[in-house]
């Protein structure tokens, strides 16, 4: 995988005509190089590949990227511009690809007044920037096209990521009961995936509790949980990077007419687009299936038209699944499918799986329970 990532920058390098790509998103530093960690910046040519990082790093760097010539730049550059400007001098490259989307304005100018200080030029301003040498070229979503197909060992390590997500859910099932918070109950589940055997970065879990299930992205707070409480759990953990994705709603007791009523429209939702997914179909169309079930009753109107996402080494990738794709599925991607019903000041509901997509529909990654569970 990391051969034919970078063989595919070179492939971009010859069409363009561009001398050097600039990999400054963390995920995708990790993807072409295999270095596990944070702050560090990929500088590639052709024939060249440089990763730019600090002391903290410059160990686990060199162990997981022998390949790769090192650059600390806080020994040698002072600072990571002026590095990628000496990469830059020392293989007399007169453009650079860069992704636009990641690199923060405070670097890309600095790195524009790194290259002016070799060129001679004191300061940076839009005039001086045409004098650069060299120029840096917008070209982003390059490795995120890559990403979005998995190989056989990412699907190993995604399919892991989520029966340790699975499993971690099965354990937390018996914590819940009136009294506990959703913080404790959200620190439980955090620790479990880790205990599961997930990577130990940390993942901002969703684990809210009674009306504020209707809050899409809700922060687990103080509140206890009480009887006849919906708790949903939206949570996923990492393993060798890849990411799980997934969201079970319980209800602490029993159910009441209308929790039952929307649990059982939601779960008809999600079982509707899953079984409409097939690699050539249109995206924004499995959107139109998710709302069949919903859409001649009163809960259309509290649908979230977002309604899945590729899920990699990052948690929400490309593809986007709603009404306004322009895409198809496509074998070997991994997309969550998540359609939900949140009423405001009432609650709401979510079930969410990760799929991987194959030539004859999908595969569920997550096989957690999905009928209502009462506690
Ligand atoms: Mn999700």
């Amino acid at each position: 995988m990391r051969e034919e990532a970078y063989e595919l920058i070179t492939e971009y390098l010859e069409k363009e005509s561009v001398d050097a790509y600039l990999v400054s998103r963390t995920v995708n530093v990790r993807y072409v190089s295999g270095y596990t960690s944070d702050d560090a910046y990929l500088f590639l040519t052709r024939n060249k590949k440089y990763l730019i990082t600090d002391p903290r790093y410059t160990e686990l760097a060199a162990a997981e990227c022998p390949d790769y010539e090192l650059i600390d730049w806080r020994g040698s550059c002072g600072s990571v511009a002026a590095a990628v400007a000496f990469a830059a001098k020392e293989n007399g490259c007169r453009t650079i690809g860069y992704e636009e989307d990641s690199l923060t304005s405070g670097m890309f100018i600095r790195i524009c007044e790194a290259l002016l200080d070799d060129a001679g030029i004191s300061s940076y301003s839009e005039e001086s920037r045409s004098a650069v040498t060299p120029e840096l070229i917008p070209a982003d979503g390059l490795i995120e096209e890559m990403r979005k197909h998995k190989n056989p060992w990412e699907i190993k390590c995604a399919r892991a990521a989520s029966m340790i997500t699975v499993r971690a859910f099965e354990r937390i099932l018996h914590d819940i009961r009136p009294g506990v918070t959703e913080k404790e109950l959200a620190a439980n589940l955090s620790r479990y995936m880790v205990l599961e055997g997930a990577d130990t970065m940390p993942y901002g879990n969703i684990l809210i509790s009674g009306a504020r299930t209707s809050l899409l992205h809700g922060v687990p707070s103080d509140k206890a949980v009480a009887y006849g409480d919906f708790v949903l759990m939206d949570f996923g953990c990492q393993f060798h990077g890849y990411m799980s994705d997934m969201t079970r709603t319980v209800v602490v007791g029993k159910a009441d007419e209308r929790q039952r009523e929307v649990y059982r429209l939601e779960q008809q939702m999600v079982k509707e687009t899953e079984e409409f997914i097939l690699p050539g179909r249109k995206v924004k169309d499995a959107y139109e299936v998710s709302t069949r079930a919903i859409r001649e009753t009163e809960y259309y109107p509290y649908h979230y038209a977002g309604i899945g996402h590729g899920v990699g080494l990052f948690v929400h990738e490309h593809p986007f699944m709603g009404p306004r794709s322009e895409e198809v599925f496509e074998e070997n991607t991994i997309m969550t499918v998540e359609p939900g019903i949140y009423i405001p000041g009432w609650g709401g509901v979510r079930i969410e799986d990760t799929v991987l997509i194959k030539a004859d529909g999908i595969e569920n990654l997550t096989p957690a329970e999905k009928e209502l569970i009462e506690l």
